[in-house]
Formats: structure tokens, C-alpha cells, sequence
């Protein structure tokens, strides 16, 4: 029986376990990213294991979340990541050298090569030919010494892709398509295989826009072969020598498979609040928008940019509208004031923003009160845009700038005609903004520059065996860690200073929770479906902790959040019978006798609802390992035992 590339590459990584779906499998990591808004953290944990030099064949560390720095705190903090990185023999990518995603496609990705990074949109890596994994600052830090990731040994899905796009239709479109049909929780579990005829069709970048989002699905991660389409990329970034060719056996046996004819496809849109909310911009009609913005890790590429040039060309954006532009990578800027792309959109009013996440993390750029905004994005959350009441719709860079200049949401197919759009055969390389470690026997003395905002990090006590606890909070299906843990340039800043941020957790839904559930002292939260989805910020489950929550009891977990949880020695527990949810309510208290003897030994647990008078049960489905981690009070308590 042949094998999907997915298992291809992650048996010949496999360290613990065998390759059986659904059970535990551990797997070597070659490469890790982190950035800045989580990076902090990861790097306090890397240094709380007391490993000298990282052991990965590659670690780098990029600052590009937060860059608006309205007061020392983020400053501080690149400070921090700075001198951590010379201490112990990590890449250094320096402010303004471009957003994570893009940076490590264009300069270190490799094909067949495993990546973690402490960002859920890791997989963009997957254009490539990696499989590359969101994952929590913790994890990232356990690999960076050297240690094992464990994952769930995922599902694979066969995305059979036929045809060849029309023209005007990107690639944006395709996975908005796939999101369409298999939602925001159809992932989970499951790899996205791209394979087909069409693969050949799309470029790297094209191909790396659909893997990144594959993120929204809740998917692990998103994969294309790796093929001479691959090699002219590597070629064009003077790295040929990584170049090698990857595919699935002809003859491999897939979990599930979804068709898509790429001829097929029109634009599309992702409607509020919800990345799978999809309708075609034709069905959504000439709607009237105050805001477009182009960039982010999804589309920032120089293709996109090129596109979005060619579009603005000797036109002046709507009166009505702001458009913002934020290349993704010092590589790509470059590029653009050379060819003269960039000058272009300057002279059509767009606002150029330097490259960095910028506005898709609430980093400035919010708009107007009830505004519609079109972003090339991949996260239309509510909120997480700093302006409550806006309506964020995401978009491809095509329909995003024919927009601006209309003033209304336009099909950028009425543009007719397209000139072919082609990646040039050299990139412009300088990579002087890329600190490289420095010689081994001049690391010892580094000292690390550490700010008055970065605090310890919270830190679990071992298991007891019983919990009687309060619900602190009820909320319901779908919840973000955007919910848990907002973002925003009022909060990032305090994401070394787990005291001060846990004071804005869930904020979004009920401001009164953080005091509510440090009165409480120990407390559960209840969840519905998918609970935890999107970001990978570790700063969802350590608030919680710090605020003094035990359990988070819902219908079911996205993957990076619950594995956060358990990192956090949070149990994630999950309802047997969901009707149990409709019975709970804020405030009720629950006994839950024998924890540490179901967590070592059951799959589930009793909870009584003493308010109500009713017991039920919850399901603890873990792994061995992760019910040591538990008992231990998380993964760092578990790794000191086991060191
Ligand atoms: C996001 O897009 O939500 C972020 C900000 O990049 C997060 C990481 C974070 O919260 O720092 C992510 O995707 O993991
Ligand atoms: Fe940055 Fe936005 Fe990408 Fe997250 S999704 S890494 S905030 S650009």
C-alpha cells in the first residue's frame, strides 16, 4: 500500500509511536519559529529548561507582531528575544525583516523538513513541502532542547485539485472554497494533502496562501508536493541545494477525499464574524465598504503584490475608502520600490504599512464605527479588528483592490483580461537583517536584557484529588482565543505579564469574568463546540491558570488550545452526553471526587453538579503522556521530573 506524502514525512520523522491514526505519535522537529507575541513567553520556558544551545537543525525567532510599540513594553521585549537568541544559538530576525510566515518561506523552509512554530499559521510552510505545525510557545520550547512533539497521528485528506484558475480567480479563492465545504472544525485531526493535475497550476506563494489558511479548518497542517515548481522557487531564492522532490505514491490509500475543479471557482468572500461563512462576492452584490486592507502572512507575497500594482495602476482609491498595503517580507518591499510596483500604489493613496502583521492583529488600522472592511486576511473574528461593530470581510488581493478603487465590493473578474503574472527568476537577497548566532565559546556571557513587564510565567501545581469549583464562566460554540485571550494594540503589549493580561481574558464576552474567577479562587469554565480555535497563544490557557481555573469542560476542542491546556495542567474534559450542557449553568458548583485516579486510569470522569443535584460524566481522552503531564501539574513540572 503507497503513502501519502503526510506519512512519508512524518514516519521518517517518527520518534515515539507507531503510525496509527488517532493514537499519540511523537515526532522529531528539524526547524522552529516563534514571533514576538508569543516568543517571549517561549523563550522564558526555554530558558526555565536550561538547555545551552537550541538542538534543532534551525530555530528563528521573528519580531513582526508587535511593532507599534506605543510604550516600552514591546521594545523591551525584542530586547529580550534578542539577547536570548545570542545566548543560545537561534536566528535572530529583526524588526521590519517581514512577517514570520513569509520570512521562512522565502529564506529557510525546506522541503520534507519538519517545522513548529508558536504561530497556528506555521503551516504556510506547507507550500513547500513541509509539514510545518502551529503549535504553543511551550511545545516550541521542549523542541528547541532538543525534545519530542507530540501530535495526534492526523487523518489524511486528498484535496484532488483539477483545472486551472480563470483569471482574476486566486488562489485565496480555492481555499475559501474548502472552508466553504468542511467549515472551521472539518479539519481537525486531519492533514490537507493538495494533490491533482492542478498543482501544477499554482506557484509557491499560490500555494502557500492555501496552506496557511488551512489553519481555519483546524486542521494540523496543509501540504503540497514539493516539484519543479518548488525548485524554480528555491532556485529563485539562491537556494536550490534545498531542493528536494516530494510526492505521494501513486498508489496511496487517503482517510477522506474532496474534488475541486479550479476552473470551476469564482471569487469569493469570507463574511462576518466566521472564516467558513463563504458566499461568492456576486451573491453579496455591490456593497458600499469604507476600509480595504492588503497584506498579512495570507497574502503579502510579491505575486499578490504585483497584482494589486497592476490593479491600482493609474487610478486613485474611492474618496470613500482607506487602503492600507503592508508587504510581507523587507524581501518583497524591496522588490516592489525597485520595479516600481511600490510607486505605483503610492501614487493611487494607498497607506503603506510597514511589513509586519500590522492590522490583521489589531495592530492599528481599526476601522470606523459599524465599518465594512475588506482584507486580504485570514481571521475575521468580532473584535479582533479593535472595532467592535465592524464588519470584516475577507477577500483575494484582486477583489480587495479593484474594490478600493470602486469604493464598493467588486468582481475582479469584470476586470476582464489579465496579464500573465510571473515570480522573476532571482529574488532580491539580503538577509542583513537576519542576526546569525555567534560562535559557541562567546555565547556563556551574553547577558540577557530582560524589561520591567516581563514577569515569570505561571506555573501548575501537581494534580490534587478532588475539585469542588465553581463555573466561573458558560459560553458557547465556536469560541476564539480571540474571546479567551484578545489581541489588539492595547493587550499585546502585556503579553510577557501573564498578572496584568489575565486581567482583559475574555473580555470580549463577559468583562466581569477575571475578577469573578480570581474571587472564586478555583473555578470552571463550560464551552460548547470547537472551543479554542484560531491562534496558537499559549496566553489562553496561562490567564486561565493564573485566574485559577482547573477544568475547561466544553463539547469539543480545537487542537493547539487544548494541547495549551494540558501544557497549562488545565484538564480539558469533554462532555459525554452534550445535553449535560443545557443543565450547567454560571455560578453552579461541581465536585469532582477522585480526579487523580480517573486521570490515571479512566477515560472518564464523575462531575456532581452539587447546586443542581445531578452527576454526568465528561470524557478525558488523553494520551498516557498527557496524563502524566496532568498529574504533574504541566508540561514544564513534567519535564523537571522526568529530567
Ligand atoms: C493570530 O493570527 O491570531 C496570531 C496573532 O498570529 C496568533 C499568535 C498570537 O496570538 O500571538 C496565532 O495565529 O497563533
Ligand atoms: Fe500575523 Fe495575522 Fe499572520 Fe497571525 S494571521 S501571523 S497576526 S499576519
Amino acid at each position: 500500500m503507497g503513502l501519502t506524502l503526510t506519512e512519508k514525512i512524518l514516519s521518517a520523522h517518527l520518534v515515539s509511536g507507531e503510525m496509527i491514526k488517532g493514537s499519540e505519535i511523537g515526532i522529531k522537529i528539524d526547524q522552529t519559529l516563534t514571533q514576538d507575541a508569543t516568543g517571549t513567553m517561549a523563550y522564558l520556558e526555554f530558558e526555565a529548561m536550561g538547555v545551552p544551545r537550541v538542538k534543532t537543525e534551525k530555530s528563528v525567532a521573528y519580531i513582526d507582531h508587535n511593532t507599534l510599540q506605543s510604550g516600552f513594553e514591546n521594545a523591551d521585549d525584542h530586547r529580550f528575544i534578542g539577547s536570548v537568541c545570542k545566548k543560545h544559538g537561534i536566528f535572530y530576525s529583526r524588526a521590519g525583516n517581514g512577517i514570520c510566515h513569509q520570512v521562512h518561506l522565502e529564506r529557510f523552509g525546506k522541503p520534507g523538513k519538519t517545522l513548529i512554530g508558536s504561530d497556528s499559521h506555521t503551516p504556510t510552510g506547507g507550500g513547500i513541502g513541509m509539514i510545518a505545525i502551529g503549535a504553543g510557545g511551550m511545545d516550541v520550547a521542549v523542541a528547541m532542547g532538543g525534545g519530542t512533539y507530540y501530535i495526534t497521528c492526523p487523518k489524511v485528506v486528498k484535496i484532488n485539485l483539477t483545472g486551472k484558475l480563470s483569471p482574476w480567480v486566486s488562489a485565496k479563492d480555492v481555499i475559501f472554497e474548502v472552508l466553504k465545504r468542511l467549515s472551521v472544525k472539518g479539519g481537525v485531526g486531519k492533514v490537507m494533502e493538495y494533490t491533482g493535475e492542478g498543482v501544477k497550476t499554482l506557484s509557491v506563494p499560490e500555494r502557500a496562501t492555501i496552506t496557511n489558511m488551512g489553519a481555519e479548518l483546524g486542521a494540523t497542517t496543509s501540504i503540497f508536493p514539493s516539484d519543479e515548481i518548488t525548485r524554480e522557487f528555491l532556485r529563485a531564492q539562491d537556494r536550490e541545494q534545498d531542493y528536494v522532490p516530494l510526492c505521494a505514491d501513486s498508489d496511496a490509500v487517503y482517510d477522506e477525499e474532496v474534488e475541486i475543479n479550479l476552473s470551476e471557482l469564482v471569487p469569493l468572500a469570507a463574511c462576518p464574524h466566521s472564516p467558513d461563512n463563504v458566499k461568492s462576492v456576486d451573491e453579496l452584490g455591490k456593497m458600499k465598504i469604507d476600509q480595504v486592507l492588503i497584506g498579512s502572512c495570507t497574502n503579502s507575497s510579491l505575486l499578490d503584490m504585483l497584482k494589486v500594482a497592476h490593479i491600482l495602476k493609474g487610478k486613485t482609491v474611492n474618496p470613500d475608502v482607506s487602503l492600507a498595503i503592508a508587504p510581507g517580507s523587507k524581501q518583497v518591499l524591496n522588490m516592489l520600490a525597485e520595479n516600481g510596483a511600490l510607486g505605483i500604489m503610492i501614487a493611487a493613496g494607498a497607506r503603506i504599512l510597514e511589513s509586519a502583521c500590522g492590522p490583521c492583529i489589531g495592530m492599528g488600522q481599526s476601522p470606523n464605527s459599524a465599518g465594512i472592511s475588506l482584507r486580504t486576511f485570514n481571521r475575521n473574528f468580532e473584535g479582533r479588528s479593535g472595532t467592535k461593530d465592524a464588519k470584516i470581510y475577507l477577500v483575494s488581493p484582486e477583489t480587495a483592490a479593484i474594490s478600493a478603487i470602486n469604493g464598493y465590493l467588486t468582481n475582479p473578474c469584470d476586470m476582464g483580461d489579465m496579464p500573465e503574472f510571473v515570480l522573476p527568476d532571482k529574488f532580491l537577497i539580503n538577509d542583513n537583517m537576519v542576526v546569525a548566532p555567534i560562535d559557541e565559546k562567546d555565547m556563556e556571557s551574553v547577558e540577557i536584557l530582560r524589561g520591567p513587564n516581563i514577569k515569570p510565567f505561571p506555573v501548575s501545581e501537581p494534580m490534587k484529588a478532588e475539585i469542588t469549583a465553581g463555573v466561573s464562566l458558560k459560553v458557547g460554540d465556536n469560541i476564539t482565543t480571540d474571546h479567551i485571550m484578545p489581541a489588539g494594540a492595547k493587550i499585546l503589549p502585556l503579553r510577557s505579564n501573564i498578572p496584568k493580561i489575565s486581567e482583559h481574558c475574555f473580555e470580549v464576552c463577559d468583562s466581569t469574568f477575571p475578577a469573578r474567577a480570581k474571587e472564586m479562587g478555583k473555578s470552571v469554565i463550560v464551552g460548547g463546540a470547537n472551543y479554542g480555535q484560531g491562534s496558537s497563544r499559549e496566553h489562553a490557557a496561562l490567564a486561565p491558570l493564573y485566574l485559577g481555573v482547573k477544568m475547561v469542560l466544553t463539547k469539543s476542542f480545537a487542537r493547539i488550545h487544548m494541547a495549551n491546556l494540558i501544557n497549562a495542567g488545565i484538564i480539558p474534559a469533554i462532555f459525554k452526553n452534550e445535553a449535560d450542557y443545557d443543565r450547567i449553568e454560571e455560578g453552579d458548583v461541581l465536585e469532582i471526587k477522585g480526579v487523580t485516579d480517573s486521570i490515571e486510569n479512566a477515560d472518564t470522569v464523575e462531575i456532581k453538579n452539587v447546586t443542581k443535584g445531578f452527576a454526568f460524566e465528561a470524557q478525558i481522552n488523553l494520551s498516557e503522556r498527557q496524563r502524566k503531564m496532568l498529574l504533574a501539574g504541566g508540561l514544564l513540572n513534567y519535564t523537571k521530573n522526568n529530567a
